[in-house]
């Protein structure tokens, strides 16, 4: 009878052992022509794909999205269609850490989403938190360098971090919501998502709309103590990865709430925000929470690495009826993350099951792991006369613009009444915070803070929390340690 459980080479051929290499004589020298031992040897050399620059500690699980709303009035996405269910692929991150370092890390969570829907691959690539440190792109890599490592000592540095973030007035907002409970969530299953980014819907009509992300927690919001946090680092550094894959396999299938905040495309321009400024929210007052559907997770990856690992999310996986808008963030992750893509996992990362969309009619052909082709006959040019797909502005919609004039500037806009780097910060601490969040907001800082080195640099602190809001940074101030060590400004 056939054993059909023998180990084979990676070109499926039966192997000998995989206990002994050919040798001339048990102890005699290895033979270069044991092909096996170098295909063993080399593969194991080449297991590993470069981790995310940011982003690189994660993990996910596959699941539905289910509309049960209707938004129909605002989009014409199938997957938003009333009734619509969609497969999905959702992945949860920290943002600093490399891959094996803690998953309770304060820090902000990736929350990268993947519907595979009929007209195409949709991502929604966020974050739990509705803002972000900067509001253009160009500070991207810079930014990430200050809450990275040292290039010297290759060690993670307070002095770095606060250093950006009081001379990027702009990030108060996030660093708000970062020092406080959000920064530390029990698990993914215990937080929030959102799309963070203002997005543009279209409608069947041609109508725009702005539209905001929000995918509440069905479980609860649950966060941990930095104590506690800082205890589960040092004991399981799987902590969040474990808790998912774990809930999964008990049936616990954790769900959100989808709701959007629609704003009508008039009212962009005399807001009073910028509604396209990455640092801000649309207070639900202005433009309440509207009901979408419900987001499952009940699918572990079967394999890490071909499913999580070698996923890739783009914000510039747009679908009919989903575009992108002025957001200056926004617009530069368009090419970044399809470029990062083909860097970190290949040219035809998009062909990897994981990342295939359910139909493709692509002109693009070879590169390195080709593997899907179409049919031989098939023209590879448009256009063409054999009757190969052509494009349609109608099946894409080809309508998601805006308008935009002016000279080329390099500027922060500045043009709505409230558009100040403080103020909805200090609204988060004093209207949103209750006493015991802003006490934990208040230690936390100080927490971080006392690790700064630079007296000067700890004096613009308070002051970068003074704009936020005086009672915080006094409290700050009065929970400091004393200077472990006086570090001078750099000259
Ligand atoms: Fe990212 N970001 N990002 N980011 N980001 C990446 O893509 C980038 C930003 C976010 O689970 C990278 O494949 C730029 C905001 C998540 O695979 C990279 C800018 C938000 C993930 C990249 C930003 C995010 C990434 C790293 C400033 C929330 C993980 C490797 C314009 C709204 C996705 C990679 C996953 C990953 C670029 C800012 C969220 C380098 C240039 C804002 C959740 O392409």
């Amino acid at each position: 009878m056939t054993d059909h459980n023998v180990t084979t080479t990676n070109s499926g051929a039966p192997v000998a052992s995989d206990d002994h290499s050919h040798s001339v004589g048990a102890d005699g020298p290895v033979v270069l022509h044991d092909h096996y031992l170098v295909e063993k040897l080399a593969q194991f050399n080449r297991e590993r794909v470069p981790e995310r620059v940011v982003h690189a500690k994660g993990g996910g699980a596959f699941g539905t999205f289910v509309t049960t709303g209707d938004v129909s009035a605002y989009t014409r996405a199938s997957l938003f269609q009333p009734g619509a269910k969609v497969d999905m692929l959702a992945r949860f991150s920290t943002v600093a850490g490399e891959q094996g370092s803690p998953d309770t890390w304060r820090d902000p969570r990736g929350f990268a989403l993947k519907f595979y829907t009929e007209e195409g691959n949709y991502d929604l690539v966020g974050n739990n938190t509705p803002v972000f440190f900067i509001r253009d792109g160009i500070k991207f890599p810079d930014f990430i360098h200050s809450q990275k490592r040292l290039p010297g000592t290759n060690l993670r540095d307070h002095d770095m971090q606060w250093d950006f973030w009081t001379l990027s007035p702009e990030s108060a907002h996030q660093v708000t919501w970062l020092m406080g409970d959000r920064g530390l969530p029990a698990s993914w299953r215990h937080m929030d998502g959102f799309g963070s980014h203002t997005y543009q819907w279209i409608n069947a009509a041609g109508a725009k709309f702005w539209v905001k992300y929000h995918f509440k927690t069905n479980q609860g919001i649950e966060i941990l103590s930095q104590a506690a946090a800082d205890q589960i680092a040092g004991e399981d550094a799987d902590f969040h990865i474990r808790d998912l894959s774990e809930a999964i396999a008990r049936g616990e299938f954790p769900t959100w709430t989808l709701s959007v905040q629609v704003m009508p495309y008039a009212d962009a321009a005399s807001y009073r925000f910028n509604p396209f400024d990455l640092t801000k929210v649309w207070p639900h007052a202005d433009y309440p929470l509207i009901e979408v559907g419900t987001m499952t997770l009940d699918r572990n990856p079967e394999n890490y690495f071909a499913q999580i690992e070698q996923a890739t999310f783009a914000p510039s996986n747009f679908v009919p009826g989903i575009a992108a808008s002025p957001d200056k963030m926004l617009l530069a992750r368009i090419f970044s993350y399809a470029d990062a893509h083909r860097y970190r996992v290949g040219t035809n990362h998009a062909q990897l099951p994981v990342n295939a969309p359910l139909h493709s009619n692509s002109y693009s052909k070879d590169g390195a792991m080709r593997f899907g082709f179409r049919d031989a006959s098939a023209p590879v040019y448009a256009p063409n006369s054999f009757g190969g797909p052509h494009a349609s502005p109608a099946a894409h919609g080809d309508d998601s613009g805006w308008e935009s004039d002016g000279e080329l500037v390099r500027s922060a806009a500045t043009l709505h009444p409230e558009d100040d780097d403080f103020g909805q910060a200090g609204t988060l601490v004093r209207e949103v915070l209750d006493d015991a969040a802003r006490e934990r907001l208040a230690n936390n800082i100080a927490g971080h803070v006392s690790k700064v080195t630079i007296p000067e640099l700890r004096v613009r602190v308070l002051e970068y929390w003074a704009n936020v809001d005086a009672d915080l940074s006094a409290r700050v101030a009065s929970l400091l340690t004393p200077l472990a060590h006086v570090a001078p400004l750099p000259a």
